[in-house]
């Protein structure tokens, strides 16, 4: 099995991919443990947005973090300046890597998101088995649902195939 990969890249000045074991070795300021806190139905330990921005440094034309699953094809793009203090990305559960069925290996987290499709930064946004994020300028690739019906559907296919979702 390869080793699972996240890149950042877009409007940066350094284009970054980063692994379980470099995550895992990242500053104790810069983790953020136990995300059941903020989510009680999720769990498990990442870092900060705002130190995987730090190692990258978005540039002045970056204004919107868009974010790709390509396992499932899924994207949600927020804008830069209102996520940076809220974003985490999860990559480990009890100390191990994110499986595919937590929403691993890497899933991308809002502290408080707002209600689906009631904002840009809502819990749709939430992205699980991210393994891209771009910085970009302007709204970027989103598959969110824009309606319930939509959302109702996207659901409904995510239960029906629990380990590809
Ligand atoms: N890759 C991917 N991430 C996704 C989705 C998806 O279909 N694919 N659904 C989103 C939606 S609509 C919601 S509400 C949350 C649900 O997260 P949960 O399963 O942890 O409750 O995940 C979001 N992240
Ligand atoms: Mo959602």
């Amino acid at each position: 099995m390869t080793t699972p990969k996240l890149t950042i890249d877009g409007h940066v000045q350094n284009q970054l991919v980063l692994t379980y074991s470099e995550l895992a070795q990242f500053e104790e300021s810069e983790r953020v443990l136990d995300v059941s806190r903020f989510h009680p139905t999720r769990n498990g330990d990442g870092v900060t947005l705002e130190s995987l921005l730090s190692r990258v440094i978005p540039t002045s034309e970056a204004s919107y973090l868009t974010l790709h699953a390509t396992a499932d094809d899924f994207a949600a793009s927020v804008p830069l300046e209102p996520i940076r203090s809220e974003g985490i990305l999860v990559f480990s559960v009890d100390g191990q890597p994110m499986t595919l069925e937590q929403g691993g290996p890497f899933r991308f987290l809002i502290r408080d998101p707002a209600a689906c499709h009631t904002d840009e930064l809502d819990d749709c946004a939430n992205v699980k088995f991210v393994d891209r994020i771009e910085l970009t300028d302007g709204r970027g690739r989103d598959t969110r649902p824009t309606d319930d019906q939509e959302h109702e559907e996207l659901h409904r296919r995510q239960d029906e195939k629990p380990t590809e979702s």
